[in-house]
This record gives C-alpha cells, sequence and structure tokens, in this order.
C-alpha cells in the first residue's frame, strides 16, 4: 500500500516519466493473461531510473456536483402590509329588513279638473199673484215672477210645461181675503189636488198645499178657481203674497 502511494507519487509529479514508464516497461503485452498485466513495483521498474525534475501544477479540475439542500432556517420577521387588492365581485341580494316606520303626510296634490254639474238637467220656477181677484175656472195666471230661469212656466197661460221626464215638487202659500177659497191644482186637463179655505170677516187668512208629481215631457201643471165662482178670495198687495212654486227633484236618467 505505502509503495503503491509512492508511486502514484512519483506518476503525479512526473508525467513525463510515467508516460515513459507505461510505454516501455509497463505496457501489456495482448497475449499476456490478465495475471501478467500487473504492474510492476515502481522500485523495480523505477530503481535505476534518475529523478526529473518537478512538473508544473496541473490544471483545476471541472467543479464537483452541487451539495444537498441544508436545513431550514429560522422563520423570519412579519414583512410589511401589501398593497390593496382589486374590488372583488358583488354579493348575492340579502333578505329584505323589517317595514320601517309610517312617514309624515306629503304635500297636498293639485287641484283636480272641474267636474259634471250636480244638476245637469234644471227645471224650477216661484211666481206671485199680481192681479187680483182671478178669473174662476181658467189657470190662474201669475205673473209677479220671483224665479223662471228656464221658462218653463208661462206667464201668459199660467201653466208648468215639463220639459224633462222626472218626480216634481209643487207648492203653494195663497193669502184669502174678502172671498173664501176653492183651488185645485191641475194636471194635464184633470184635477189632482183641492185647498178650501172660509174666510171670516176682518181677518187675512192664508191657505197652502204641496204635492209630488211625477211628469211625463209636455205635460203641464197649474192652479184653477173651482166652483161656482165665489171661491176666488185668493189676494194679494204690497205686503202680501200668493205665490205658486215647483222644481225638479229626480230626473228619471238619474233614477238608476
Ligand atoms: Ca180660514
Amino acid at each position: 500500500m505505502k509503495q503503491t502511494s509512492g508511486f502514484m507519487m512519483v506518476l503525479w509529479t512526473s508525467p513525463l516519466l510515467c508516460m515513459l514508464l507505461l510505454t516501455v516497461s509497463c505496457h501489456s503485452n495482448p497475449t499476456q493473461s490478465t495475471e501478467d498485466l500487473q504492474p510492476l513495483p515502481p522500485k523495480e521498474a523505477c530503481v535505476n531510473w534518475m529523478g526529473g525534475a518537478p512538473g508544473h501544477p496541473g490544471y483545476n479540475g471541472a467543479p464537483g456536483r452541487d451539495g444537498r439542500d441544508g436545513i431550514n432556517g429560522e422563520k423570519g420577521e412579519k414583512g410589511e402590509t401589501g398593497l390593496l387588492g382589486p374590488k372583488g365581485d358583488a354579493g348575492e341580494i340579502g333578505v329584505p329588513g323589517v317595514e320601517g316606520p309610517r312617514g309624515f303626510p306629503g304635500l297636498p296634490g293639485k287641484k283636480g279638473e272641474p267636474g259634471e254639474p250636480a244638476f245637469r238637467y234644471r227645471s224650477a220656477f216661484s211666481v206671485g199673484l199680481a192681479s187680483r181677484p182671478p178669473a174662476p175656472n181658467v189657470p190662474i195666471i201669475f205673473t209677479k215672477i220671483f224665479y223662471n230661469e228656464q221658462n218653463h212656466y208661462d206667464v201668459t197661460t199660467g201653466k208648468f210645461r215639463c220639459n224633462f221626464p222626472g218626480l216634481y215638487y209643487f207648492s203653494y202659500q195663497l193669502t184669502v181675503y174678502l172671498k173664501d177659497v176653492k183651488v185645485s191644482l191641475f194636471k194635464k186637463d184633470k184635477a189632482v189636488m183641492f185647498t178650501f179655505d172660509q174666510f171670516k170677516e176682518q181677518n187675512v187668512d192664508q191657505a197652502s198645499g204641496s204635492v209630488l208629481l211625477h211628469l211625463q215631457a209636455g205635460e203641464e201643471v197649474w192652479l184653477q178657481v173651482y166652483g161656482d165662482g165665489e171661491h176666488n178670495g185668493l189676494y194679494a198687495d204690497n205686503v202680501n203674497d200668493s205665490v205658486f212654486s215647483g222644481f225638479l227633484l229626480y230626473h228619471d236618467a238619474d233614477q238608476f
């Protein structure tokens, strides 16, 4: 072993000598057996050789392979806070919340458009006695006009003429003076209502009556003295009136 090491040292320090040695003495013959290939001990092979000058240092070998990974080091200190990331996607719609308290009243709205008139069909009159005494058995003519806007009462005939079929209200308030009064209310040439008031001496009396009548268009209503002609004590002056009135209460179209 020691000899081998010495021999290797000589080979290392003297490449030229080794080359010679291998060429002259140590190269095997192709015909020799495996045992014959064993190199001769350097002491015997190179005993008579003169030592040469030391060779130059060899070149550095190729870098070795990377070593194994080392053991993990200790955990470092916590780093600084990173930058804010991008905004995430919108979440799902949540469950509706509890109903809130009642709010304050709002401002009043705008004024609406005018509606239809409450009375689309108008018919009314109120007239008074202006000349006396009235003639018996003919319509009493009232020429003092309190109201007759639609002219449905004819001051020349003393008759009210129905223009709108429906229910009408008629009334009269008469002053009785000097004679008895017998009046009847006519509808379409037939007396439907009667009033009789007896006059007393040194007195002024009143007679009145009212009625609801359904009229067809064109039918007429008026007051008339009935009897033998001695019962026309209807009276009127500047402080006493005898008034005949009537108006449409319900039009037939408004009954439904
Ligand atoms: Ca009387």
